[in-house]
């Protein structure tokens, strides 16, 4: 397997406070992640500071629930991943499912949020949106991690 962008394009998500406070969510998620053949290429738990939510999602700023979400983001702990996977960013929105709950539990009701999502805003797990804010989000959380490292020098780690 060739390592390029192409072949194995990277994406940052997040399982939200609800789904990591409930061990049972919390490791189904894990195993949705891994039935889906993503690589998991870096994983750490971290409790957020409310002022990093307002940055991480600051191009929410002014929206109704753009408070209500900053809030619970940091009311517990969080899990974020770097993930690999042919089209990983588009994979991991489909196996995450509509934000919507509403929408969830009827268009895709085995997706994760269709599955476990409470509301719009606890709604389990976020996943990057396109290329340029996986490489943000990614920098974000993972302030060490050279992506261009990752492509150049580390071996594939085939599970
Ligand atoms: P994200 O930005 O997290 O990937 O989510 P998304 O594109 O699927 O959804 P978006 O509409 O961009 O919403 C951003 C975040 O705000 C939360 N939200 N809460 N009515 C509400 O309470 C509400 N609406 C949206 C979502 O949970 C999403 O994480
Ligand atoms: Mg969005």
């Amino acid at each position: 397997i060739l390592r390029s962008p192409q072949a194995l394009q990277l994406t940052l998500a997040l399982i939200k406070p609800d789904a990591v406070a409930h061990p049972l969510i919390l490791e189904a998620v894990h195993q949705q992640i891994l039935n889906n053949k993503f690589l998991i290429v870096r994983m750490r738990e971290l409790l957020w500071r409310k002022e990093d939510c307002q940055k991480f999602y600051q191009e929410h700023e002014g929206r109704f629930f753009y408070q209500r979400l900053v809030e619970f983001m940091a009311s517990g702990p969080i899990r974020a991943y770097i993930l690999a996977h042919k089209d990983a960013i588009q994979l991991w929105r489909t196996v995450m499912g509509p934000t919507r709950v509403f929408r969830a539990r009827h268009v895709a009701p085995d997706s994760i949020r269709g599955s476990f999502g409470l509301t719009d805003t606890r709604n389990t797990t976020h996943g990057s949106d396109s290329v340029v804010s996986a490489s943000r989000e990614i920098a974000a959380f993972f302030p060490n991690f050279s992506e261009q490292r990752w492509y150049e020098e580390e071996e594939p780690q085939l599970r």
